[in-house]
């Protein structure tokens, strides 16, 4: 058992620091905008803010993302630009990995036209949209231990904006025995030796 497990929770707006839900207002500390469809620099970090008028509440133990908040008390997502919005999270996992299991639902303000893991576009479980108020959110998972690389790995998620307000709302988890990244020292070599 080189390693310790990996599991480590990859839900939106969740702070692995404290394991509590991020205040609203605030940034995700994980979370980044690569792609924005309004022009706004990128990387970015998305805000959480409160679930819009229409939208179901977050899961839980998540919030919802936006790329810009209005600064009010409601913390509300901005009116922003229509096209793609791709939200990117990453961890860090050994190449000592075994029987990974990620799981992700997903729900967006328009819709989630595609994730992503490592640049693989990956089937869903089920959903068709992923909308903000459908009752069943895309819902993905990958056991295929091929699917990931040692080191960095990296979920991708394009929303897509018809307009009006845009916005993000993952629950996930990367669980796998012995696949927390660690410093591995070969047998026999001895780093404090002369
Ligand atoms: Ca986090
Ligand atoms: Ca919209």
């Amino acid at each position: 058992m080189p390693c310790d497990d990996l599991r480590e929770d990859l839900s939106t707006g969740f702070d692995n620091g404290t394991a509590t839900v991020t205040p609203l207002g605030d940034f995700d500390d994980d979370w980044q905008l690569v792609v924005d469809a309004s022009g706004a620099p990128v990387p970015s970090s998305p805000t959480v803010v409160s679930a819009y008028p229409g939208w179901l509440p977050a899961f839980v133990g998540s919030g919802w993302l936006s790329n810009a908040e209005d600064g009010s008390a409601a913390h509300r997502a901005l009116f922003t630009s229509a096209g793609i919005y791709t939200y990117e999270r990453c961890w860090c996992m050994s190449g000592y990995a075994i029987d990974p299991l990620l799981g992700l639902l997903a729900r967006g303000d328009n819709e989630i036209t595609d994730v992503r893991l490592n640049g693989v576009s990956l089937v869903p479980v089920a959903g068709t949209i992923g909308a903000f108020n459908d009752a069943q959110p895309m819902e993905y998972e990958v056991t295929d231990s091929t699917m990931f690389l040692p080191g960095e790995n990296c979920v991708q998620v394009d929303l897509d904006n018809w307009g009006s307000v845009a916005g993000l709302n993952v629950s996930g988890s990367i669980f796998a025995d012995d696949g927390a990244c660690c410093e591995i020292t070969p047998a026999g070599d001895d780093a404090d030796s002369p």
